[in-house]
Protein backbone atom coordinates (compact mmCIF):
# COMPACT_ATOMS: atom_id res chain seq x y z
CA UNK A 1 0.00 0.00 0.00
CA UNK A 2 1.87 3.17 -0.75
CA UNK A 3 0.63 6.70 -1.75
CA UNK A 4 1.65 9.57 -3.85
CA UNK A 5 4.82 11.15 -0.98
CA UNK A 6 3.41 14.66 0.54
CA UNK A 7 6.36 16.20 2.15
CA UNK A 8 5.23 17.82 5.60
CA UNK A 9 8.61 20.22 6.02
CA UNK A 10 8.62 20.83 2.04
CA UNK A 11 8.76 25.02 1.75
CA UNK A 12 5.58 26.16 -0.45
CA UNK A 13 6.40 30.04 0.38
CA UNK A 14 2.97 30.08 2.54
CA UNK A 15 0.73 28.32 4.63
CA UNK A 16 -0.79 25.55 2.98
CA UNK A 17 -4.38 25.87 2.44
CA UNK A 18 -6.76 22.88 2.78
CA UNK A 19 -9.79 23.48 1.17
CA UNK A 20 -12.82 21.52 3.68
CA UNK A 21 -15.40 19.00 1.19
CA UNK A 22 -17.49 17.66 3.75
CA UNK A 23 -19.63 14.81 2.10
CA UNK A 24 -21.77 14.84 4.52
CA UNK A 25 -26.01 15.53 5.21
CA UNK A 26 -25.04 17.16 8.76
CA UNK A 27 -22.01 19.54 8.56
CA UNK A 28 -22.36 22.93 10.51
CA UNK A 29 -21.79 24.67 7.84
CA UNK A 30 -21.57 22.69 3.77
CA UNK A 31 -23.95 19.89 5.23
CA UNK A 32 -25.38 18.17 2.68
CA UNK A 33 -24.39 20.89 -0.32
CA UNK A 34 -21.99 17.99 -1.76
CA UNK A 35 -23.99 15.00 -0.66
CA UNK A 36 -23.61 13.48 -4.10
CA UNK A 37 -20.05 12.23 -5.70
CA UNK A 38 -20.93 13.83 -8.73
CA UNK A 39 -21.39 17.78 -6.98
CA UNK A 40 -18.55 16.71 -4.41
CA UNK A 41 -15.69 16.11 -7.14
CA UNK A 42 -17.05 19.61 -8.95
CA UNK A 43 -16.93 21.43 -5.20
CA UNK A 44 -13.49 19.81 -4.58
CA UNK A 45 -12.22 21.02 -7.68
CA UNK A 46 -13.18 24.35 -7.48
CA UNK A 47 -11.88 24.34 -4.42
CA UNK A 48 -8.54 23.63 -5.77
CA UNK A 49 -8.98 25.93 -8.50
CA UNK A 50 -9.48 28.84 -6.02
CA UNK A 51 -5.53 27.53 -4.90
CA UNK A 52 -6.19 24.89 -2.39
CA UNK A 53 -3.12 23.04 -1.90
CA UNK A 54 -5.06 20.02 -0.19
CA UNK A 55 -9.10 19.35 -0.68
CA UNK A 56 -9.54 17.31 2.82
CA UNK A 57 -12.58 15.09 2.30
CA UNK A 58 -14.80 13.83 5.33
CA UNK A 59 -17.55 11.68 5.54
CA UNK A 60 -18.52 12.14 8.93
CA UNK A 61 -19.75 15.28 10.58
CA UNK A 62 -17.98 16.33 13.79
CA UNK A 63 -20.41 19.12 14.76
CA UNK A 64 -21.41 18.97 18.73
CA UNK A 65 -24.55 16.08 19.18
CA UNK A 66 -23.37 14.64 15.78
CA UNK A 67 -24.26 10.84 15.40
CA UNK A 68 -21.97 8.96 13.22
CA UNK A 69 -22.64 7.24 10.37
CA UNK A 70 -22.25 3.08 10.13
CA UNK A 71 -18.43 2.59 8.44
CA UNK A 72 -20.05 1.47 4.83
CA UNK A 73 -21.73 4.69 4.63
CA UNK A 74 -18.68 6.84 5.47
CA UNK A 75 -16.71 4.88 2.62
CA UNK A 76 -19.62 5.10 0.33
CA UNK A 77 -19.51 8.77 0.92
CA UNK A 78 -15.80 9.17 0.76
CA UNK A 79 -13.64 6.86 -1.37
CA UNK A 80 -15.40 7.89 -4.93
CA UNK A 81 -14.84 11.52 -3.94
CA UNK A 82 -10.97 11.01 -2.89
CA UNK A 83 -10.80 8.72 -6.29
CA UNK A 84 -12.18 11.34 -8.72
CA UNK A 85 -10.07 14.46 -7.29
CA UNK A 86 -7.18 12.27 -7.17
CA UNK A 87 -7.82 11.25 -10.99
CA UNK A 88 -8.03 14.35 -11.85
CA UNK A 89 -4.18 15.39 -9.94
CA UNK A 90 -5.94 16.89 -7.03
CA UNK A 91 -4.02 16.33 -3.70
CA UNK A 92 -6.91 15.18 -1.54
CA UNK A 93 -6.35 14.32 2.47
CA UNK A 94 -9.25 12.22 4.01
CA UNK A 95 -10.80 13.60 7.46
CA UNK A 96 -11.73 9.94 9.32
CA UNK A 97 -11.16 8.14 12.47
CA UNK A 98 -11.41 5.14 11.59
CA UNK A 99 -8.71 2.94 9.86
CA UNK A 100 -10.76 1.32 7.49
CA UNK A 101 -11.74 4.45 5.74
CA UNK A 102 -7.85 6.13 5.96
CA UNK A 103 -7.08 2.44 4.53
CA UNK A 104 -9.41 2.85 1.62
CA UNK A 105 -8.76 6.40 1.28
CA UNK A 106 -4.20 6.08 0.63
CA UNK A 107 -5.62 3.50 -1.83
CA UNK A 108 -7.33 5.39 -3.13
CA UNK A 109 -4.72 7.95 -3.89
CA UNK A 110 -5.56 10.18 -0.26
CA UNK A 111 -2.16 11.52 0.28
CA UNK A 112 -2.71 12.67 4.14
CA UNK A 113 -4.93 11.20 6.96
CA UNK A 114 -6.50 13.80 9.09
CA UNK A 115 -7.62 11.93 12.13
CA UNK A 116 -9.81 14.82 14.69
CA UNK A 117 -9.16 12.14 17.21
CA UNK A 118 -5.11 11.45 16.94
CA UNK A 119 -5.49 7.70 16.81
CA UNK A 120 -7.36 8.11 19.95
CA UNK A 121 -10.72 6.82 18.62
CA UNK A 122 -9.42 3.82 16.11
CA UNK A 123 -5.44 3.46 16.80
CA UNK A 124 -5.43 1.06 13.88
CA UNK A 125 -5.35 4.19 11.74
CA UNK A 126 -1.38 4.53 13.56
CA UNK A 127 -0.89 1.33 11.94
CA UNK A 128 -2.84 2.46 8.55
CA UNK A 129 -0.30 5.48 8.47
CA UNK A 130 2.88 3.94 8.72
CA UNK A 131 2.20 1.39 6.41
CA UNK A 132 1.03 3.96 3.70
CA UNK A 133 3.79 6.00 3.84
CA UNK A 134 1.18 9.02 4.20
CA UNK A 135 1.27 12.31 6.10
CA UNK A 136 -0.58 12.45 9.33
CA UNK A 137 -2.58 15.12 11.11
CA UNK A 138 -3.15 14.70 15.05
CA UNK A 139 -5.79 16.53 15.98
CA UNK A 140 -6.57 17.71 19.72
CA UNK A 141 -9.99 15.53 21.12
CA UNK A 142 -11.44 13.95 24.21
CA UNK A 143 -14.28 12.11 22.90
CA UNK A 144 -17.19 11.90 20.22
CA UNK A 145 -19.20 14.39 18.83
CA UNK A 146 -22.47 13.29 21.03
CA UNK A 147 -19.83 13.34 24.47
CA UNK A 148 -17.37 15.89 23.94
CA UNK A 149 -18.69 19.31 25.11
CA UNK A 150 -19.36 17.67 28.59
CA UNK A 151 -15.34 17.24 28.45
CA UNK A 152 -14.30 20.83 27.82
CA UNK A 153 -13.05 21.10 31.32
CA UNK A 154 -9.38 21.97 32.05
CA UNK A 155 -9.11 22.30 36.04
CA UNK A 156 -5.50 21.43 35.89
CA UNK A 157 -2.25 23.92 36.17
CA UNK A 158 -1.95 25.85 33.23
CA UNK A 159 -5.78 25.09 32.17
CA UNK A 160 -7.03 24.14 28.46
CA UNK A 161 -3.10 25.55 27.05
CA UNK A 162 -1.43 22.88 28.82
CA UNK A 163 -3.54 20.19 28.66
CA UNK A 164 -3.78 20.42 25.36
CA UNK A 165 0.10 20.19 24.95
CA UNK A 166 0.20 17.58 27.11
CA UNK A 167 -2.66 15.27 25.23
CA UNK A 168 -0.58 16.06 21.91
CA UNK A 169 2.55 14.65 23.19
CA UNK A 170 0.94 12.14 24.13
CA UNK A 171 -0.42 11.36 20.61
CA UNK A 172 3.10 12.37 19.66
CA UNK A 173 4.38 8.86 21.44
CA UNK A 174 1.82 7.28 20.28
CA UNK A 175 2.81 8.14 16.44
CA UNK A 176 6.32 7.08 17.78
CA UNK A 177 5.32 4.08 18.91
CA UNK A 178 3.08 2.56 15.68
CA UNK A 179 6.14 3.80 13.60
CA UNK A 180 5.16 6.80 12.23
CA UNK A 181 8.73 8.85 11.45
CA UNK A 182 7.95 12.52 13.17
CA UNK A 183 8.62 14.40 10.64
CA UNK A 184 5.18 13.34 8.73
CA UNK A 185 3.17 14.74 11.73
CA UNK A 186 0.93 17.61 11.89
CA UNK A 187 -0.28 18.42 15.06
CA UNK A 188 -3.89 20.51 15.48
CA UNK A 189 -5.24 21.93 18.72
CA UNK A 190 -8.77 21.38 17.65
CA UNK A 191 -10.94 24.59 17.89
CA UNK A 192 -14.15 23.60 19.37
CA UNK A 193 -13.88 20.16 19.98
CA UNK A 194 -14.18 19.54 23.77
CA UNK A 195 -13.55 23.13 24.01
CA UNK A 196 -15.70 26.20 24.84
CA UNK A 197 -15.16 29.66 22.67
CA UNK A 198 -12.91 31.04 25.63
CA UNK A 199 -10.98 27.87 25.42
CA UNK A 200 -10.32 27.91 21.52
CA UNK A 201 -9.12 32.06 22.28
CA UNK A 202 -7.07 30.83 24.90
CA UNK A 203 -5.46 28.31 22.28
CA UNK A 204 -5.12 30.94 19.71
CA UNK A 205 -3.07 33.42 22.16
CA UNK A 206 -0.95 30.94 23.27
CA UNK A 207 0.29 29.79 19.89
CA UNK A 208 4.04 29.60 20.68
CA UNK A 209 3.39 27.36 23.27
CA UNK A 210 1.97 25.12 20.61
CA UNK A 211 4.58 25.97 18.80
CA UNK A 212 7.37 24.80 21.46
CA UNK A 213 5.62 21.13 20.77
CA UNK A 214 8.25 21.17 17.37
CA UNK A 215 5.71 19.89 15.20
CA UNK A 216 3.97 21.79 12.31
CA UNK A 217 0.55 23.31 13.21
CA UNK A 218 -2.67 23.09 11.32
CA UNK A 219 -5.44 25.65 12.22
CA UNK A 220 -9.14 24.90 11.79
CA UNK A 221 -11.46 27.58 12.88
CA UNK A 222 -13.13 28.03 9.57
CA UNK A 223 -16.75 29.52 9.85
CA UNK A 224 -16.84 28.10 13.81
CA UNK A 225 -19.07 28.98 16.47
CA UNK A 226 -16.05 30.76 18.53
CA UNK A 227 -16.61 33.48 15.83
CA UNK A 228 -20.29 33.73 15.10
CA UNK A 229 -20.29 34.46 19.13
CA UNK A 230 -17.55 36.81 18.86
CA UNK A 231 -19.60 38.48 16.30
CA UNK A 232 -23.32 38.22 18.16
CA UNK A 233 -25.57 40.60 17.13
CA UNK A 234 -27.36 43.21 19.57
CA UNK A 235 -29.59 40.89 20.56
CA UNK A 236 -27.12 37.75 21.42
CA UNK A 237 -27.70 36.26 17.97
CA UNK A 238 -24.80 34.53 16.70
CA UNK A 239 -23.62 35.70 13.69
CA UNK A 240 -24.30 32.15 11.07
CA UNK A 241 -21.28 30.21 9.55
CA UNK A 242 -21.70 32.02 6.24
CA UNK A 243 -21.27 35.75 7.68
CA UNK A 244 -18.08 34.47 10.03
CA UNK A 245 -15.04 34.93 6.91
CA UNK A 246 -14.29 38.07 7.26
CA UNK A 247 -13.35 37.32 10.88
CA UNK A 248 -11.34 34.31 9.94
CA UNK A 249 -9.63 36.20 7.32
CA UNK A 250 -8.48 38.55 10.20
CA UNK A 251 -7.33 35.41 11.80
CA UNK A 252 -5.74 33.84 8.44
CA UNK A 253 -3.49 37.63 8.22
CA UNK A 254 -2.54 37.54 12.27
CA UNK A 255 -1.47 33.33 12.41
CA UNK A 256 0.26 33.59 8.32
CA UNK A 257 3.84 33.23 9.76
CA UNK A 258 3.25 30.84 12.38
CA UNK A 259 1.02 28.27 11.25
CA UNK A 260 1.71 25.38 8.71
CA UNK A 261 -1.91 25.27 7.24
CA UNK A 262 -5.18 26.51 7.25
CA UNK A 263 -8.35 24.43 6.99
CA UNK A 264 -10.70 26.29 5.55
CA UNK A 265 -14.34 26.61 4.05
CA UNK A 266 -13.56 30.06 1.58
CA UNK A 267 -10.13 28.98 -0.07
CA UNK A 268 -10.19 32.33 -2.26
CA UNK A 269 -10.72 34.64 1.09
CA UNK A 270 -7.68 32.63 3.07
CA UNK A 271 -5.47 32.95 -0.79
CA UNK A 272 -6.24 36.72 -0.18
CA UNK A 273 -5.55 36.66 3.67
CA UNK A 274 -2.30 35.16 2.64
CA UNK A 275 -1.22 37.43 0.07
CA UNK A 276 -1.86 40.18 2.14
CA UNK A 277 0.13 39.01 4.97
CA UNK A 278 3.22 37.47 2.72
CA UNK A 279 3.79 41.24 1.16
CA UNK A 280 4.07 42.86 4.32
CA UNK A 281 6.98 40.80 4.94
CA UNK A 282 8.50 41.00 1.22
CA UNK A 283 10.40 44.32 -0.38
CA UNK A 284 8.89 43.37 -3.46
CA UNK A 285 6.29 40.41 -4.57
CA UNK A 286 7.20 37.27 -6.24
N1 LIG B 1 -12.74 20.67 12.30
C1 LIG B 1 -13.75 19.97 11.76
C2 LIG B 1 -13.53 18.80 11.01
N2 LIG B 1 -12.27 18.36 10.80
N3 LIG B 1 -9.94 18.60 11.11
C3 LIG B 1 -8.91 19.25 11.65
N4 LIG B 1 -7.66 18.81 11.46
N5 LIG B 1 -9.09 20.39 12.39
C4 LIG B 1 -10.32 20.90 12.64
O1 LIG B 1 -10.42 21.93 13.34
C5 LIG B 1 -11.46 20.21 12.10
C6 LIG B 1 -11.21 19.05 11.33
C7 LIG B 1 -15.15 20.46 11.96
O2 LIG B 1 -15.45 21.45 11.06
P1 LIG B 1 -16.28 21.22 9.66
O3 LIG B 1 -17.63 20.68 10.04
O4 LIG B 1 -16.32 22.56 9.01
O5 LIG B 1 -15.53 20.25 8.80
Amino acid sequence: MTTAPFDVSADVGRPRVMGILNVTPDSFSDGGLWADTESAIAHGLRLAADGADLVDVGGESTRPGAVRPPLAEELDRVVPVVAGLVAEGVTVSVDTMRAEVARAAVEAGAALVNDVSGGLADPAVLDVVAASGSAYVAMHWRAHSDRMQALATYDGPGGVVAAVCAELTDRLDACDAAGIPRDRVVLDPGLGFAKTAEHNWQLLRAWPLLEGLGRPLLLGASRKSFLGSLLADAAGEPRPPAGREHAHAALVGLLAGRVWGFRVHDVLATCDALAVAARMTQEAPR
